[in-house]
């Protein structure tokens, strides 16, 4: 943890308007002392319909749960990413999409931003959508993706965007949890040169016998074909042909809804998060503005799919808030080959570039091609998110792609925190390679041991978070009780992140991976509960334990443990057909990286799965077992150990 320290003035870029960081240390002090005086201030910065006088109301008591912020206020989160910025600025880009193919691109100014919204907001009017009403949206990275959450959120409907590279399976337990009405959907979505079927998908979510609730289901044409649509689906633009460019924004409370994201947890079904409106678009826009000290004008590229929340807050909502032109890429970095983002950048001139470590990891190791053929000079700053920054990645990103100029904001955040929680602020706080370095406004992170003591100065511990802010999830839809369980049982009076965090003697934080059943497979999260109940719906599975392994490029592999059904040949085709059930069944970032076949697994007398032994198999650390003397049958590790395939 000694590791080097860069200084703000140690990079070329400086930056305009950016905090002195005794400024940001009196600021955080204020936020924490005084959080009612500290965001009724800033609660300003978005426009408010009914102006709030309540601005915080929040206990982490699991007896007295409640999170409220700004209750009394009402506005429209559309009206603050489109309509304020009309008056002097509707000619201003919104939206640089930049198609999977390098000659497709297109400009969305915020004047046709807003008629495409309002175009499709009087659409699913038309179809009957209300205010309150659950809308899927499962769609490319295509700006009609972005229209499509605004639209939602321009009529008061709650949005639930499911990953395009989601299965079926998927859609259909998304649709049934939160009982939506309509699904809107492409025909294809185009990456690395293919046009991949993507409605087919939803078809079979819908022909499902236990999906009753979706009345109707929009297609945006994305291929130079069109399909026939069968009588129960509608065309995007025959839709929204007749619609009126001009859709009044429904007035909402703060505290209602505006959309609800599915995320992996330790255990069971994906949870839906539900983000409400006032509190999440403060932070979603201060977080963006003060974390990448950004100025409205600037091109700004966050490289995350609008299927995950990175995408929810600082593809869409965040910039557009802030009157930022935002980069939508439809395709994937190394296509058509690894030179690909840094073209992107030179040809947009993009300032701010924020992706993920697994994509900083896939092209370093494709050595110096990716740095070849752009100049990126436009590069001011460059951010990280998903899962922790190894300090060679850290070295590779700053040195190779920003040349040394720009700084690393590497941001640590949750589906369930809205927005970014420990973070640097570009031009304010120094840097250590590897470390997310201090908390945001409000933000007030601690360390507690497996007793939930907290731990004072340098420690390691779990990470929890003291007090509310603005922008974290309020509930799990349809489970109040199991967002309680989930977040606030652990320990009294505090937020578990489910992460392992260490403090050094400076008060930098270095997060160092989930510590509970959650896997980080290139930034995605995935319950291993969710993949073992995948691979034991297969018909020739008994018994199934998934944990996760280091991956140079992935950060994290999935490594399968499988029993077969008594008198099954295991052969290399039933391999294959595991693998590729689990593929089809849940998506194809569940893929199982090794499946080993085991005559049985480790457990203890009681019965219970001793994971850890798996991992240290899976590790090929696999002399550093620790006390095996609860198993119930010592010769199951033996047989593991031999036939291990992580050598
Ligand atoms: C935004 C997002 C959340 C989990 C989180 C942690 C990991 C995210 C990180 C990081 C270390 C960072 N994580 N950012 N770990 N450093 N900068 O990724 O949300 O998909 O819900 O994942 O990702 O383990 O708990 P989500």
């Amino acid at each position: 943890m000694n590791a080097k320290c860069y200084a703000v003035s140690d990079f070329e870029h400086q930056h305009q308007g950016a905090l002195s960081f005794e400024q940001y240390q009196a600021m955080y002090k204020e936020s924490v002392e005084n959080p009612d005086a500290f965001w009724a201030e800033h609660g300003k910065r978005i426009d408010w319909i009914k102006p709030f006088t309540k601005v915080k109301n929040t206990s982490f008591n699991k007896d007295d749960l409640h999170i409220k912020w700004f209750e009394d206020g009402t506005l429209n989160v559309s009206a603050n990413c489109i309509d304020r910025h009309l008056a002097e600025h509707a000619d201003q880009t919104a939206i640089i999409w930049e198609g999977d193919s390098p000659d497709q691109q297109q400009h969305v100014s915020y004047q046709q931003l807003h008629d495409e919204v309002c175009k499709l907001a009087n659409g699913l009017k038309k179809l009957g959508v209300q205010k309150g009403d659950r809308v899927i949206i499962y769609m490319p990275m295509v700006p009609q993706a972005a229209y499509a959450m605004l639209a939602c959120a321009r009529i008061g409907a709650v949005h639930s965007v499911v990953f395009a590279g989601f299965s079926p399976h998927a859609i259909a337990d998304r649709i049934i949890d939160c009982q939506a009405s309509v699904v809107i959907t492409a025909d294809v979505n185009r990456r690395g040169g293919k046009a991949l079927p993507l409605k087919h998908n939803v078809d079979e979510a819908l022909a499902r016998d236990d999906v009753t609730t979706i009345k109707h289901c929009v297609v945006f044409n994305n291929d130079d074909k069109q399909l026939d649509l069968p009588s129960s689906q509608v065309w995007w633009h025959e839709l929204t042909k007749d619609c009126a460019p001009v859709c009044a924004p429904e007035e909402m409370n703060a505290e209602d809804p505006l959309f609800i994201l599915y995320t992996s947890g330790s255990t069971g079904k994906p949870k839906g998060l539900v983000h409400t409106s006032g509190g999440y678009l403060v932070w979603a826009s201060m977080t963006h503005q003060k974390i990448f000290n950004y100025s409205p004008g600037e091109i700004y590229w966050c490289a995350a799919d609008v299927g995950w929340i990175t995408g929810h807050t600082y593809i869409v909502y965040g910039p557009l808030a802030n009157r930022a032109t935002t980069v939508m890429f439809e395709g994937v970095p190394t296509y058509p080959d690894e030179r690909r983002i840094g073209q992107i950048i030179d040809k947009h001139q993009v300032s701010i570039l924020y992706t993920a470590p697994t994509a900083i990891r896939a092209l370093m190791a494709k050595g110096e091609l990716a740095a070849q053929d752009s100049t990126r000079d436009s590069l001011r700053v460059l951010g990280t998110v998903g899962e922790p920054i190894n300090p060679e990645a850290w070295q590779w990103y700053y040195e190779k792609v920003g040349k040394t100029k720009c700084q690393i904001i590497d941001t640590w955040w949750q589906t369930e925190t809205g927005g970014a929680m420990i973070t640097p602020l570009a031009g304010t706080t120094p840097l250590k390679p590897g470390s997310a370095t201090l908390p945001f406004f409000s933000v007030q992170p601690a360390l507690v041991d497996s007793d939930g003591k907290e731990l004072a100065g340098e420690a390691e511990g779990n990470l929890v978070l003291k007090g509310s802010w603005p922008g974290q999830a309020r509930s799990i839809y349809g489970n109040h009780q199991r967002f309680i369980e989930t977040y606030f049982s652990a320990y009294e009076n505090v937020y578990f992140t489910g992460d392992g965090c260490k403090r050094d003697a400076d008060g930098f934080y270095w997060i160092t991976g989930r510590v509970d059943d959650v896997l980080n497979v290139s930034g995605h999260r995935l319950g291993t509960a969710e993949i073992e109940s995948s691979l034991v719906a297969h018909e020739m599975i008994a018994e199934a334990a998934v944990v996760g392994y280091p991956h140079d490029i992935k950060g994290q592999g999935i490594y399968v443990y499988v029993t077969p059904i008594a008198g099954t040949e295991v052969s290399e085709e039933l391999t294959k057909s595991v693998r590729d059930w689990v593929r089809k069944d849940l998506s194809p970032i569940a893929t199982p990286d090794m499946i080993q076949w085991a005559p049985g697994l480790p457990k203890t007398r009681s019965g219970k799965i001793m994971r850890r032994i798996l991992r240290k198999v899976a590790a090929n650390e696999y002399d550093q077992l620790g006390d095996t003397s609860t198993l119930a049958d010592p010769s199951v590790v033996d047989n593991l150990i031999e036939n291990r395939l992580n050598r």
